[in-house]
């Protein structure tokens, strides 16, 4: 079995002290980060500059020893790949060409063609996979088809998402077809970054928790079910993560009902409810507020403590319930890794 701790929590293995990584943990936060960006010129070209790309992945390890490195990377390269424009407004975030008409459709690059635009990034895996600790693992990750929808159609971030809502009421036949070569295009990409030297995925669908009813297992379970069979027929044991943030009720039965190896969980359900309700069927990962990051102190040793607690007697990755945000102290950082590993 592997000696990587990520890698023996997603085989199922109940480890002494979980292995921890943080979702967004190459970022603004970080002096470093901010410098390397810089450096870059703005953040696509740090995506697609592979030394770049791989020296911010690189940075959170170095500083804090986590057990898992995450590509450095953004899930809107695959709209862009697939012929979207996208670009990002500073202070505000990304913003797209949208797809919301036949024609808008008809204009997209097959599923096939996405490597040409992604190759950059399939060079940083390569890059990192040379350069990583002998004990840190490697995780690639995409959007998730529904999550990446909702930018493409609106063409920017929404908290509602409520034009990729009103699509799928009014044309579902075209927003059937648009997920459709999304979860090609995913499976694809991601594919190539195991490829590359990838030793597990992660499936972001952060906007999973908007659908409701028969929409969640449409456009959520349905997609990463099958994105998910495909890369283990391509990839015998490759372990994924899936993250259908804020499923809520939806999170029960979700590693059954799509074949992840994990389900990472937000801060918005209980790890007591998790235990009970989603690590029953495997590992999971979570599931501290990012919140905590920025305010410390012993609540933050404190619910970090309950978090390791609660999830003590199966499978767990340590992690936060969303990614950490620019106004984080690394410090309280570095005090989260010491409480979870001082168990
Ligand atoms: O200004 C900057 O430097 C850009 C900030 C930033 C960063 C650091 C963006 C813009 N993307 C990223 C990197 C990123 N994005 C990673 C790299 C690895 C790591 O975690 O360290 C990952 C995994 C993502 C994934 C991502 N991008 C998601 C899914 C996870 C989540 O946070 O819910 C989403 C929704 C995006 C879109 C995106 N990219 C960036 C922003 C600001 C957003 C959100 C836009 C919005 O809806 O407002």
């Amino acid at each position: 079995m592997s000696q990587k701790k990520l890698l023996r929590a997603l085989a199922g293995e109940t480890l002494d002290t979980p292995p921890i990584w943080m979702m967004r943990q190459a970022g603004r936060y970080l002096p470093e980060y901010r410098a390397t960006r810089e450096k870059a010129g703005d953040f696509l070209s740090l995506c697609y500059n592979s030394d770049l790309a791989a020296e911010v992945t690189l940075q959170p390890i170095r500083r804090y020893g986590f057990d898992a490195a995450i590509l450095f990377a953004d899930i809107l390269l695959v709209p862009q790949a697939l012929g979207a424009d996208l670009w990002f407004v500073t202070g505000e975030g990304p913003r797209l060409s949208t797809v919301t008409a036949q024609s808008d459709f008809d204009a997209l690059k097959p599923a096939a063609d996405i490597h040409e635009t992604l190759n950059p990034i399939y060079e940083t895996v390569r890059i990192l996979s040379r350069e990583l600790p002998s004990e840190t693992a490697l995780i690639g990750f995409a959007g998730a088809p529904w999550t990446v929808a909702t930018y493409m159609i609106a063409g920017r971030g929404t908290p509602d998402q409520a034009p990729a809502h009103a699509l799928m009421a009014q044309n579902r036949t075209l927003f059937e077809a648009l997920l459709e070569r999304i979860t090609e295009a995913t499976i694809e990409y991601l594919s190539a970054q195991v490829d590359a030297g990838a030793e597990c995925v992660k499936l972001f669908d952060s906007w999973a928790g908007s659908l409701g009813g028969d929409d969640f297992d449409r456009y959520a379970t349905a997609p990463a079910a099958r994105i998910i069979a495909e890369l283990k027929r391509r990839h015998p044991g490759l372990p994924v993560i899936a993250f259908p943030r804020e499923a809520g009720d939806k999170y029960i039965g979700f590693a059954k009902a799509t074949g992840a190896d994990c389900v990472a969980l937000d801060n918005s359900v209980s790890p007591e409810w998790a235990a009970a309700n989603v690590q029953c069927d495997g590992c999971v990962q979570g599931n501290l507020s990012p919140t905590h990051m920025v305010t410390g102190g012993q609540a933050l040793i404190d619910e970090t403590r309950h978090i390791v607690e609660a999830f003590s007697k199966g499978p767990h990755i340590f992690n936060l319930g969303h990614g950490i945000t620019p106004d984080a102290d690394p410090e309280n950082v570095q005090l989260m890794i010491d409480t979870v590993r001082s168990k």
